[in-house]
């Protein structure tokens, strides 16, 4: 089947309606930034349907402005840990953290796309992503830079940015349970069990205060300046402001938010390693070690001639893309979910920032090692950076999306002029 429509139909097979599933059996509900990324895919052939996306997943939004990271919108045994576990006692359920924020950068992409057609869409969403971005500013922001409450808040779950601050972790309190996604794909690929009784207690604590975000922040077993989270949401702020001058809105509360993060990116800039980097906050000790978070400064101008040094090193080691981890560390693991992995998302947010500062160069180069992988084995959810192989959940929603609006452009010319 001809890529593009094998892509398209990924969405509409995974579209349940509003909201669409990352994929098929390993990942049965909603997810936080899958989910902006689909809308993005809706929009090369569906502009409604996009905003649609979008529209459910802020029909989720807590009082407090938090979005969630997961929608449970219908009971499905196939995940686990599922909303008898989260237990945030929202309808529909949810989880009780959040996820990257990339809805407005995303929403602004399509909006651009049609104007005309998405002005009222995006007049409707852009309260919403405010009260989430105050949110960010409030009650992950306090530290200065963008903090995580669990790996999973992060996206980038298993990654070894997070290895400090699990530690301090518990896991005993996590009792009896039957993990899911074992059943889905290959153990090798997935977190291991300590990481997973370390997540499950995470949850058990966030129980044990009714959700209290604030005192999660304050008294939880782990809090860790995010660069990943950082850079998107400092993107995703002047993205907002951008929005909200569109509309005729004052953004001077969104600029004041975007100026005192970008003061706060000092703080996660780890001399040691050249590099920004993961911070455990209640230590004030870096994590050390070199992830694709710190290249998300890209994405918002955020990059230094030291960075772009470790960034060529850790990009020439392998052959298909940016990996999740220093492929020269001894902590990398090439098939191990995000400690080493590349991520066509990952790869499609990098390629924003390339082409933001002109390095039209590196984008085109990340393009064409991404395509390259989905041209050889398809749509899966990462990718073995130095071989190849294809890794976790197959006919993965993000990955078709950024084929779509981005990986795949060469492909469509190739064709069109065949
Ligand atoms: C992965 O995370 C979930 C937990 O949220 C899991 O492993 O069960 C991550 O890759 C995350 O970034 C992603 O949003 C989610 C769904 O694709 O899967």
């Amino acid at each position: 089947m001809d890529l593009n429509e094998k892509a398209r139909d990924i969405l509409r097979q995974n579209d349940k309606g509003g909201y669409t599933l990352p994929t098929k059996g390993l990942y049965p509900y909603q997810w936080n930034w899958d989910s902006a990324f689909a809308a993005w895919g809706f929009a090369t052939f569906d502009m409604p349907r996009a905003w649609d996306e979008f529209d459910t997943l802020m029909t989720s939004q807590w009082d407090d402005g938090m979005v969630p990271h997961i929608i449970f919108h219908e009971p499905d045994p196939g995940y686990f840990p599922g909303p008898d576990v989260w237990l945030t006692d929202q309808s529909p359920p949810t989880s009780g953290i959040s996820q990257p924020p990339v809805a407005a950068i995303l929403a602004r992409l399509v909006w651009e796309m049609d104007k005309a057609a998405g002005q009222e869409r995006l007049a409707t969403l852009y309260p919403k992503l405010v009260a989430w971005h105050r949110w960010w500013h409030e009650v992950r922001c306090t530290h200065g830079p963008a903090a995580i409450v669990h790996p999973w808040e992060s996206g980038r779950d298993n990654c070894p940015d997070w290895d400090i601050g699990m530690a301090e972790v518990d896991g005993t309190g996590a009792g009896e349970y039957t993990r899911r996604d074992l059943g889905h794909v290959d153990a090798s690929m997935r977190p291991k069990q300590e990481e997973y009784d370390r997540y499950i207690a995470m949850v058990k604590f966030g129980v044990s205060v009714g959700w209290n975000q604030k005192r999660i922040v304050a008294e939880g077993p782990f809090l860790m300046a995010d660069p990943g989270i950082t850079f998107i949401l400092l993107r995703a702020h002047e993205d907002l402001i951008a929005i909200g001058e569109a509309l005729g809105q004052d953004t001077s509360e969104i600029e004041g938010w975007a100026t005192t993060l970008r003061l706060a990116l000092a703080d996660i800039w780890n001399p040691e390693i050249k590099a920004y980097d993961a911070k455990n906050l209640h230590t004030g000790e870096f994590a050390g070690v070199l992830g694709s978070g710190a290249f998300l400064a890209y994405l918002a101008k955020a990059g230094n001639p030291e960075l772009d040094t470790q960034l060529m090193r850790v990009w020439n080691v392998v052959s298909y893309g940016i990996p999740s981890a220093d492929p020269e560390a001894a902590i990398f693991d090439p098939r191990r979910y995000w400690r080493g992995p590349t991520w066509p998302v990952v790869n499609s947010l990098l390629a924003l920032g390339f082409r933001d500062m002109g390095r039209f160069d590196l984008e085109a180069r990340l393009k064409a090692e991404t395509a390259d992988l989905i041209l050889k084995h398809g749509f899966y959810e990462y990718f073995d950076p130095v071989d190849a192989t294809p890794c976790g959940g197959a006919d993965f929603t993000w990955t078709a999306a950024i084929w779509l609006t981005w990986a795949g452009d060469d492909y469509e010319q190739a064709r069109g002029a065949a």
